[in-house]
């Protein structure tokens, strides 16, 4: 009974897990699809041969043979010699057909994650320990942003994204849209992401990168042409000068404490670059690279204590007193 109940989860657990945000066979993309498809073939075509295998298996432990007892007997073996090393040599060059085949359609799946195809250059995605600082070009500086752990594209235009890193080796890894592909200091990678259906797929940092690898997450946002526009022209923008008295004592707060060292605001002289940009962070859904989602009490959380919720951070705690804590949260999550 238990032994069944057992199973039951297990079956269910991994069949829920299947139509994850953040799965591969939950796919969403041109290169998701293809290795979707290739990892479905690659199970089939083992399958049949591990089966075929357990056959044989089971066939030569029935038709277990006595030692010949006469010389009739012994030719009669000599012959099944012969038989056998044929068959055994047809098999060897089956599997090598087999292997040359799976090799050939895999290397044909992923050719087109590295090849740069006509896809529109236009984001940068630069890893650090432990987020994601996401950098939209464009043809004139105003035109351009920076924003973090939240990268929207529009849907059925192929995306090419740059790959860099600040620190060490990180990967980026959105399942439900495209392959694997590493961010290495000193090096341009490169992968390209094409969204079939408006959605939110989740990605993760898939290179161990130090204490809050696990804790590196990502959101892809795929929406239609026209919101992906409105939300572009939002995010160029420079951050609204506040109006209500409380978010201006937060303003205040944010520039005179070390938050404007490492942090950007564009519009203000906030200016620092260590951590992510907070030009818009109401915008977004989740902080500290999706580790809490965005709301005033765990963005109070956050800044009264970042080491609390992601042990190990690179954001100091910043001695504030409550109601400088309360401005400064109200400041930044008017911040849309
Ligand atoms: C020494 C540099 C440093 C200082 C000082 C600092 N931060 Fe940060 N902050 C960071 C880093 C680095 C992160 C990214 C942490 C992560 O997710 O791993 C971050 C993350 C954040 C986030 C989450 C952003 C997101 O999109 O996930 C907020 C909000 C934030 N900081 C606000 C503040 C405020 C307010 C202050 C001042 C009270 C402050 N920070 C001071 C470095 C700093
Ligand atoms: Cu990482």
């Amino acid at each position: 009974m238990i032994r069944r109940m057992l199973w039951l989860v297990l079956i269910s657990g991994a069949l829920a897990g299947c139509r994850d945000w953040q799965s591969a066979a939950n796919q969403a993309g041109a290169e998701a699809a293809r290795i979707w498809s290739l990892t479905l073939l690659f199970t089939i075509v083992l399958g049949l041969v591990w089966l075929a295998v357990m056959v044989a298996v089971a066939i030569v432990i029935r038709r277990r043979q006595n030692p010949p007892v006469s010389l009739h007997d012994a030719t009669l073996e000599d012959a099944g010699h012969r038989r056998n090393s044929r068959v055994v040599g047809s098999l060897l060059a089956a599997t090598a057909l087999t292997v040359a085949i799976l090799t050939v359609l895999s290397f044909i799946a992923q050719r087109p994650l590295f090849a740069g195809r006509a896809a529109t250059a236009g984001i940068r995605l630069i890893g650090h320990q432990w987020w994601w600082e996401v950098r939209y070009d464009g043809a004139t500086p105003s035109q351009m942003f920076t924003t973090a752990n939240e990268i929207h594209i529009p849907v059925g235009t192929p995306i090419r994204l740059s790959l860099e890193s600040n620190d060490v080796i990180h990967s980026f890894w959105v399942p439900s849209l495209a392959g694997k592909q590493d961010l290495i200091p000193g090096h341009n990678n490169s992968i390209e992401l094409l969204a079939r259906r408006p959605g939110l797929y989740r990605g993760q940092c898939a290179e161990f990168c130090g204490l809050q690898h696990a804790h590196m997450g990502l959101l892809v946002v795929a929406e239609e042409p026209d919101a992906f526009e409105k939300w572009q022209a939002a995010q160029r923008a420079a951050a609204e000068q506040p109006q209500e008295s409380d978010r201006a004592t937060g303003a205040q707060v944010f520039a005179s404490k070390p938050c404007a060292l490492c942090h950007t605001i564009r519009g203000t002289p906030a200016g620092g670059t260590v951590g992510p940009d907070l030009t818009h962070l109401g915008s977004r859904a989740y902080i500290g690279a999706d580790v809490l989602p965005l709301t005033p009490g765990t963005l109070a959380a956050w800044i009264a204590d970042p080491h609390s919720v992601k042990p190990g951070v690179n954001m100091p705690p910043v001695q504030l007193q409550g109601d400088e804590l309360n401005a400064v949260t109200a400041y930044l999550i008017g911040l849309k």
